[in-house]
């Protein structure tokens, strides 16, 4: 039994009920002790799939972060490839497929329910810039684990609003320290940085770090269109 596990029997079962996608009214309604009810928590109480389980806790070293003091509140300039999307937070879902057993849609009320991790790393753009930033949210691992991955998921791509697509190997967006972020330095993301919801991690450069994300795939392979811009020469993995 990992800490996945352990982590999520935090969840109370109106918490589960919400996340899968049932109200608390369908489940009045149902009653308690159906099958598919039992059905229900016992798939979302198992244990992440032994492989993804052991990536989390054998080979994911933390990255050294930041004082509070070191902060760069005006360091961290906006790159965006195109414009700036308009997003609905009320309409916001933050949909997660692919290769799963337990496929997703979450509000940000959902997501916020999570528990809430915050770190203070440095961003590194390419471009010669870098900064150092206070980012909290979910860890990415948290919503996988809640999707029930299947053992043949290798790769995780993010879809965003504005058009910008990524790829990640899959034990990098289980590492700790990469997060959906919805606050930046204490307060809430600003849509120029990806509100509602933008990936952050130490251990890649910022392309890697799709903002204005909506959708997850989980996948078992790399398809032609890797990222934005690694489909022009940049490199794909890009660890920092
Ligand atoms: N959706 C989307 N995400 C994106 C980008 C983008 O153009 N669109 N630019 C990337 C690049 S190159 C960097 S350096 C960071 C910049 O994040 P910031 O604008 O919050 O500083 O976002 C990354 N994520
Ligand atoms: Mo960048």
């Amino acid at each position: 039994m990992g800490l996945i596990y352990l982590r999520r029997q935090q969840l109370t079962r109106r918490q589960l009920l919400k996340i899968s996608g049932l109200s608390s009214i369908s489940f009045l309604l149902g009653g308690c002790g159906t099958p598919a009810f039992e059905d229900l928590i016992g798939t979302l109480s198992e244990p992440l799939n032994q492989k993804l389980e052991s990536l989390i806790f054998n080979s994911q070293k933390p990255v050294p972060e930041f004082y509070f003091s070191e902060i760069q509140p005006e360091a961290l300039i906006v790159n965006s490839f195109r414009y700036t999307p308009i997003i609905d937070i009320e309409k916001y879902r933050l949909i997660v497929d692919g290769e799963v057993n337990n496929p997703l849609s979450l509000s940000m009320a959902e997501i916020q329910a999570l528990p809430l991790t915050s770190m203070i790393i440095r961003h590194v753009c390419v471009e010669g810039w870098a900064a150092i930033v206070q980012w909290s949210g979910v860890r990415l691992q948290e919503i996988v684990a809640l999707a029930q991955p299947k053992n043949n998921v290798k790769y995780a791509y993010f879809k965003s609003a504005d058009g910008y697509y990524e790829s990640w190997d899959i034990a990098s967006a289980l590492h700790p320290q990469t997060l959906l972020a919805y606050e930046k330095n204490g307060e809430p993301l600003p849509v120029d940085n990806g509100a509602p919801l933008r990936l952050a991690s130490p251990i890649k450069l910022g392309y890697k770090q799709s903002k204005w994300v909506t959708r997850i795939s989980l996948v078992s392979s790399l398809s032609p269109f890797k990222g934005y811009w690694e489909d022009q020469g940049y490199e794909w993995f890009a660890g920092l």
